[in-house]
């Protein structure tokens, strides 16, 4: 077999295996604190989510699932798995982890599992208990938390009695958990808290996972982390300690700027990529990849097939380096010709590659350019235009 044979077959694994998560609210207008600004075309509903999903699903064939947050698209609770569960047959697209919302209840305001209340911190541990229960009635693997717990100025809150309320309320949904089901707990070193947050970083998150029981996680969101902070040693830290379940991925200059995927750094992309990959296929089926996005002014489909085919283009990228010459440069500490190697797989041109699995698959050669000659954002922007507010909620 010619080398290139092997390299395109190869790559045709790769990429029939990669899959990625995307999250209903990145169709949803969303906005910053200063307001929203509306899109025309924006999904106003979870009918109109799951068609925007099955769109990128068409387009790119990576995305057969959708994330999905329980307040914003499961109002009623328990009650509306049943029409998630109509639109996952009749879209393809299937619900993916499960979101519980712990920022927008008025009760919430000091904290929801980490509140100084024991009845708050019961009915934020209530909604965690609903959230595993839709997950399981959805057959959802993971159940993945962001806490929004914190406070903003020093001496206003116990930050170790709130450890311990965290530890137990994490304790008692972890025990809900059927056997394939994971618990995802996600950090975040401020914001909306700006003095200290409960889950601050991922080695609280570690330990909080490890305290909560055997199918908790630890989930890294890539926007969540100080600047400079080596994203791809805290992966692989992780990894050693078999304690990723997954990702956010986005991209961000400033803070969690829930910019799209490589749009300001596809070289840290790659790193974490190529940190991924140094592990088993088993061990790979343990990790979700989910995107964390908010699609403020770029056109919400089009930002999402972007950093889609983004994902795609950099894990190809991560999958053809050699990986055997690599570890033998590094035992001789060759430096240069390391670095070299390592970086000409970020700089290789896997557009070729890309576009022989896409021929093969029967897939668009351009899935951006295929969007809009589709005509799909025009017939969206016509339907949906008249439901669009600017009042509600962040999605
Ligand atoms: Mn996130």
């Amino acid at each position: 077999m010619s080398e290139l044979k092997k390299q395109t077959d190869r790559a045709m694994a790769v990429l029939d295996s990669f899959q990625i998560e995307i999250p209903s609210w990145g169709f949803s207008n969303t906005g910053t604190r200063f307001g929203k600004f509306i899109q025309s075309g924006a999904a106003t509903c979870i009918a109109e989510k799951f068609a925007d999903a099955a769109e990128v699903h068409r387009l790119t064939a990576a995305t057969p699932t959708m994330a999905l947050h329980v307040l914003w698209d499961l109002p009623n609770g328990l009650a509306d798995t049943i029409q998630i569960a109509t639109l996952s047959q009749s879209t393809g697209i299937r619900a993916g982890s499960i979101n519980p919302n712990l920022f927008q209840d008025q009760r919430f305001k000091h904290g929801s599992l980490c509140h100084a209340s024991a009845e708050v911190r019961g009915v934020a541990t209530e909604h965690m208990a609903e959230s595993v229960r839709i997950a399981q009635q959805l057959g959802c693997r993971d159940i993945s938390l962001w806490l929004p717990d914190g406070s903003n100025y020093p001496g206003t809150q116990s930050m170790r009695r709130r450890i311990a309320w965290l530890q137990e309320a994490l304790f008692e949904t972890h025990k809900l958990l059927a056997p394939q089901q994971r618990l995802l707990i996600e950090y975040k070193p401020f914001e909306p808290a700006f003095y200290h947050t409960d889950i601050a970083d991922w080695g609280m998150a570690l330990l909080l996972a490890r305290s909560a029981g055997p199918q908790a996680r630890v989930l890294v969101d890539t926007g969540h982390h100080y600047a400079t902070q080596n994203i791809e040693q805290i992966v692989a830290w992780l990894l050693h300690t078999e304690m990723l379940g997954g990702f956010h991925f986005n991209d961000r200059r400033f803070a969690d700027d829930d910019l799209t995927l490589g749009s300001i750094d596809p070289y840290q992309v790659f790193r974490i990529f190529a940190e991924i990959q140094q592990t088993s296929a088993a061990e790979l089926s343990n990790i979700a990849f989910m995107v964390d996005q908010s699609h403020n002014l770029k056109p919400k489909i089009e930002a999402m097939v972007q950093t889609v085919v983004t994902a795609q283009e950099l894990w190809l990228k991560a999958a053809i380096l050699d990986r055997a010459h690599l570890a033998e440069l590094q035992d001789q500490c060759d430096l240069v010709a390391a670095e070299e190697l390592f970086r000409s797989a970020f700089f290789a041109d896997v557009k070729p590659l890309l576009l022989a699995w896409r021929e093969e698959r029967g897939l668009p050669a351009d899935p951006l350019q295929e969007l809009r000659r589709s005509g799909y954002m025009e017939r969206i922007a016509q339907e949906r235009s008249h439901k669009q507010t600017g009042m509600g909620s962040y999605a």
